[in-house]
C-alpha cells in the first residue's frame, strides 16, 4: 500500500504484510490535507476497498452478538428500533484488529494530521436500525479524552450506503474554536449509570447548535462503502440518524493520534477515561502516546 500525497516528494513503501489492502493505492492529495486543516473535515471518496467493507461487517455482527463490557444501547424508541455502541474491541476481534494495522487508515491519518507518526487509539463501532431517526448530539471528542493535543483524526466509515441526511454532521472549522465544550452526559442518553460522567462546573456546556442549525456550517455528505470522513477530535459532530424506513446504518469508526498528542487526565472528567489502563502500562500525564495499547501503525520514517 502506497499513499502518494500530490504536490510533495514520494516517500518510501512500508513493507506490509499480504493483506487485501496490500495492493491499494490511496490518493491523499495535497487538497484533502488542505481541506481538513482549514475545515477539520474531509470526506475522502473510494479509499477503502470492499473487501475491508465486508471484513469489518463480519465484525461488526460478532460484537452486535456478543458486546463487550463496553457496549451500549444508545437508544431504543418506541417502535423498538435501536440504536447500539460498542468501543475499544480491536483486541478481540481479528477483523478490527486487522483493519487497524492493515488497511490504507493509518497513514491517510497520518498524512492528515500532517504528523510524522500515527498511533492507533481506539475504534468505535454505531450501528441503527432501519427508520431509527435517533441522532447523537453535537459534541466534541478531544476535549474529554485522555489524551491533549490537535493532531487527531476520528475516521468515520459508513458500511452500507448512507444519505446525506443520515450522516454525521461536522460544524465547519469549530475544531479552531477558542473554546473547549464539555461532552452531553451519555449517561442520561443511555440510561446506563456507567456512562455518567460528573464533568467540572467549571465546562462549558455546548451552545444550541441543532436549535440554531442557521447560524453555523453544518457539512455532511451521501456516502458508500469505501468512503470515510475523517474529522479533527476537537470538531464539533453529531447526527447520524433520521433514517428511512428501509435503510439502517452500521459504521466503524477508528481514532489516529499524532505528534503532538500527549497524555492528559482531565479533573473535569475524561470520556472514554483511559487512565486506569494507561498506568498500568505506565504512561503517566504528559507522556507522548506509544505502549502496545496505543500502538504506532504508520511512521514516515519507516
Ligand atoms: O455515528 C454516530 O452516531 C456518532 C459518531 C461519533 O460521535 C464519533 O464517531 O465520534
Amino acid at each position: 500500500m502506497h499513499i502518494d500525497v500530490k504536490g510533495k516528494k514520494s516517500l518510501p513503501r512500508r513493507p506490509r504484510a499480504a493483506t487485501v489492502s496490500a495492493m491499494t493505492v490511496v490518493d491523499v492529495a495535497a487538497e484533502h490535507i488542505q481541506t481538513f486543516a482549514n475545515d477539520g473535515v474531509v470526506c475522502l471518496r473510494g479509499v477503502v476497498p470492499q473487501e475491508w467493507i465486508d471484513r469489518l461487517l463480519v465484525g461488526v455482527e460478532h460484537t452486535l452478538a456478543d458486546p463487550t463490557p463496553r457496549g451500549r444501547l444508545w437508544n431504543r424508541d418506541e417502535q423498538g428500533r435501536e440504536s447500539r455502541y460498542d468501543s475499544q474491541v480491536w483486541r478481540t476481534r481479528p477483523e478490527y484488529a486487522a483493519f487497524v494495522f492493515e488497511s490504507p487508515l493509518g497513514e491517510i491519518a497520518g498524512r492528515l494530521m500532517q504528523s510524522s507518526r500515527a498511533n492507533f487509539f481506539f475504534d468505535a463501532m454505531f450501528a441503527r436500525a432501519p427508520g431509527t431517526q435517533f441522532r447523537t448530539p453535537f459534541h466534541q471528542d478531544e476535549p474529554v479524552w485522555s489524551v491533549d493535543g490537535f493532531q487527531t483524526v476520528s475516521s468515520w466509515m459508513p458500511l452500507v450506503p448512507v444519505a446525506k441526511a443520515s450522516a454525521l454532521e461536522v460544524v465547519r472549522g469549530s475544531h479552531l474554536w477558542d473554546q473547549h465544550f464539555r461532552q452531553p452526559n451519555f449517561g442520561a442518553l443511555t440510561g446506563d449509570a456507567r456512562d455518567n460522567v460528573a464533568f467540572g462546573d467549571d465546562t462549558v456546556p455546548i451552545p444550541d447548535i441543532e436549535g440554531n442549525r442557521d447560524r453555523f456550517e453544518i457539512l455532511s455528505w451521501e456516502m458508500d462503502p469505501g468512503d470515510v470522513m475523517c474529522f479533527n477530535g476537537r470538531a464539533v459532530h453529531g447526527g447520524s440518524g433520521n433514517l428511512p424506513h428501509d435503510r439502517g446504518l452500521k459504521v466503524f469508526n477508528t481514532k489516529w493520534l499524532g505528534d503532538d498528542v500527549r497524555v492528559r487526565f482531565r479533573e473535569c472528567g475524561m470520556d472514554p477515561d483511559h487512565s486506569d489502563v494507561m498506568t498500568e502500562v505506565g504512561l503517566k500525564p504528559g507522556d507522548p502516546i506509544g505502549t502496545d495499547l496505543y500502538p504506532e501503525v504508520w511512521s514516515l520514517s519507516a
